[in-house]
């Protein structure tokens, strides 16, 4: 089954999406979600100028051959924008291979292994009284797990904040947002957040924090240890993970389970991590990670080891990825990340996944069942828009 055409298509419903589709010669198409927000692009040229000339002619069905010839072949391995690509053409093939043999690709994958995946929303609000109510809002529309964040005193804005919307989108047009950061302040508002969540809403809710790279280990490790009466399902990110060392030092303070990996291209950026135990979630993603192929190695990888995957699912990742994502989580046992998509973006990727009672279901469509509509894409074209930024209150850069 000869690959003969791809195409990218770049688009912005809402927000900005990169798309591959692959044709075979009998016109099966399979797509894929190549984007990284911020710097979406790049990949869209490394695809359209160094992956597709490859493609071509090439056999679909051959999904890991492919895979190794645009990894090893490339002599310069992993990062972002490669794995982004090397993702989406992975994900489009799996949904060429499902839609040659009549099943949906979670069959492909061993079946599914329970009947839905549990999926977790965005709470958040400008204070404690806002977040308490977002919480609510998601507990009235199913959700069995829901990621709390606040506005904290002193500080003018910060991460994870939506500005009164369902889907917090922090991309902004133009040029970048510019928040200001202050640990201290942080640390003494978080616990007083889940204090609040957990009287209000009692034990059994599945309550998840993010706090996005900002911390020290031992800022992270004070945390992890303040939120331990609240019984968190995850602290999030809560330092940057390139020095995957600097995990020992929060696991030997802390009993608050951990999840890192959003950011991560590969295995060997989680290795370490899952060898030694000092995390409880992986969430590296379909999207950023080598597609379900590279994800499935993972998988196993932290199996054996007790660590459940929990796939990053923020808006900045499109239908196509979200659909691959649950076809993925479906034959796996995890938790997966669900920010609704506007409507826009919804018209633009009809898809077959559905939301009930707080778990979510890939559908049972041959492939992975979404699809793009290319004439209403097209309606919507590119828009820069760039991640914000983070200073400390006295200007120093920090990450945000
Ligand atoms: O593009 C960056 C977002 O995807 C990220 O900030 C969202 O941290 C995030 C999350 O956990 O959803
Ligand atoms: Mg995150």
């Amino acid at each position: 089954m000869k690959i003969v055409d791809a195409k990218v298509i770049v688009c912005s419903p809402g927000r900005n999406f990169v798309t591959l589709k692959i044709v075979t010669e009998d016109g099966i198409y399979g797509l894929g979600d190549a984007t990284l927000n911020g710097r979406e692009l790049a990949v869209a040229s490394y695809l359209s100028d160094h992956v597709i000339p490859l493609l071509i002619g090439r056999d679909a069905r051959r999904i890991e051959d492919i895979w190794q010839y645009l990894y090893k072949g490339a002599y310069w391995r992993r990062g972002p924008v490669t794995m982004s690509a090397i993702s989406a053409v992975d994900t489009a093939l799996w949904d060429i291979k499902g839609k040659a043999l009549n099943a949906p690709v979670y069959q492909l994958l061993g079946g599914a292994s329970r009947d839905g995946v549990l999926v977790y929303g965005h709470a958040s609000g400008q204070d404690i009284e806002e977040a308490v109510k977002a919480v609510s809002d998601y507990v009235r529309l199913g959700y069995k797990a829901i990621r709390a964040q606040s506005g904290i005193p002193g500080l003018p804005s910060t991460y994870g904040v939506g500005r009164g919307k369902m889907y917090y989108e922090p991309a902004e047009k133009d040029a970048p947002l510019e928040n200001v950061w202050n640990s201290e302040l942080y640390l003494n508002f978080v616990p007083q957040l889940f204090e609040r969540l957990r009287k209000e809403f009692g034990p059994d809710l599945h309550l998840l924090h993010d706090a996005h790279h900002r911390l020290t280990p031992i800022e992270a490790a004070r945390l992890g240890k303040e939120l331990e009466p609240y019984h968190l399902f995850w602290l999030e990110d809560p330092v940057p993970a390139e020095l995957q060392e600097s995990f020992r030092l929060i696991r030997q303070h802390t009993t608050t389970p951990l999840a890192v990996g959003e950011v991560f291209n590969s295995i060997y950026d989680c290795q370490q991590l899952i060898q030694e135990q000092l995390i409880d979630y992986i969430r590296t993603t379909v999207v950023h990670a080598g597609g379900i192929s590279h994800l499935r190695k993972i998988a196993g990888l932290a199996e054996l080891y007790l660590v459940r995957t929990g796939s990053h699912g923020a808006t900045d990742l499109s239908p196509v990825y979200m659909a691959a994502a649950l076809h993925f989580d479906l034959s796996v046992h995890n938790i997966q990340e669900y920010m609704r998509h506007t409507e826009e973006t919804d018209r633009v990727f009809p898809h077959a996944y559905s939301f009930s009672e707080g778990m979510m279901h890939p559908g049972d469509a041959p492939g992975l069942g979404v699809d793009i509509e290319e004439t209403l894409a097209s309606k919507y074209p590119y828009r820069r828009a760039y991640l914000p930024i983070n200073r400390k209150l006295d200007g120093t850069m920090h990450n945000w």
